[in-house]
């Protein structure tokens, strides 16, 4: 067994793809093996035209702890203290960029606490479906550090900036209920019930016109810092793509012809 595999499972059902943070005894705390292996299984699940969704959740009872501690405090005993931002560049801002860029759809499946650097990981997914005994902690600032791999771009954006600010600066943990009256997550279910209805939204995405999806969420992160002529230009762009592919053409079909849809992802 490789490292990749012993960090990060990857499992397949259907056009989904499951990808689970395995390091349970940790609470899946984020160290150079499992970022490398996600990143991988990332740029994998992007290439392979037959993944249309991908999830990312944890095993056993947390989704991720963020940095792994007990490997900061090792290197500052042995007296070689991480380069914080050198290591972010390295280690975590592929991930959490390929997340953000890759033309299909991730759902985060926030199975439990997701704090610090794992709580920037649930952020940065495109949609959230959290279990009722999931939290979410800015921890950053309880270990005298500021939020990163992508918290500070995507906490105000979800909630806000003064609800951002309360997290980012107090570390007050979010339990699940009040995530979703925020919008921080997109739904919430019991614990008992979270793989299925993950399952559920996620089978659904990956029948959805892949294509449009992807350019969808192009058209999205971009209005975040466009003005709206600028924004109604890269729909209209946008739209010239989509009214080519197969996808569209069955959809307008199916419509007339009052059938389902078969949509390919092309
Ligand atoms: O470039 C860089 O590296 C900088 C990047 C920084 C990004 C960051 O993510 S900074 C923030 C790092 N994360 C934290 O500060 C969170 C630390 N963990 C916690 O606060 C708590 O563990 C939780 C609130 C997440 C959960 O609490 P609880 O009571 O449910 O569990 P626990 O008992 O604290 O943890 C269970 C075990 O996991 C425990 O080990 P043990 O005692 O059973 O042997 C604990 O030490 C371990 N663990 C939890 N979090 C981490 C961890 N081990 C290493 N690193 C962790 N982050």
């Amino acid at each position: 067994m490789t490292g990749d595999e012993q960090t990060v499972l990857i499992e397949n059902e259907g056009g989904v793809r499951k990808i689970t943070l395995n390091r349970p005894n940790v609470l899946n705390a984020l160290n150079e093996a499992i970022l490398a292996a996600l990143t991988k299984a990332l740029r994998e699940a992007e290439q392979d035209k037959a993944v249309r969704c991908l999830v990312i959740t944890g095993a056993g009872r947390a989704f991720s702890s963020g940095q792994d501690l007990a490997d900061v405090r090792d290197r500052y005993e042995r007296n070689e203290p991480i380069e914080f931002g050198s290591y972010l560049r390295t280690h975590y801002n592929p991930a959490i960029s390929k997340i953000r860029t890759m033309g299909k759809p991730v759902v985060a499946s926030v199975n439990g606490v997701a704090a610090g650097a794992g709580c920037s990981l649930a952020l940065v997914c495109d949609m959230r479906i959290a279990a009722e005994s999931a939290s979410f902690i800015q921890a950053f600032i309880n270990i005298g550090l500021v939020p990163d791999a992508g918290s500070t771009f995507m906490l105000p954006r979800l909630i806000g900036v003064a609800r951002a600010m309360e997290m980012a600066c107090t570390g007050r943990a979010i339990q699940s209920l009040e995530a979703l009256q925020i919008g921080l997550v997109n739904q919430v279910v019991p614990d008992d019930r979270l793989a299925a209805q993950t399952m559920q939204l996620a089978n659904k995405l990956a029948n959805l016109p892949t294509y449009a999806i992807g350019l969808t969420k192009r058209a999205i992160n971009a209005a975040w810092s466009a003005d709206l002529k600028t924004q109604l230009e890269y729909e209209a762009t946008l739209q010239s793509m989509a009214c080519q592919t197969r996808d569209h053409r069955e959809g307008v079909a199916a419509f007339i012809e009052k059938r389902p849809p078969q949509f390919k992802g092309e």
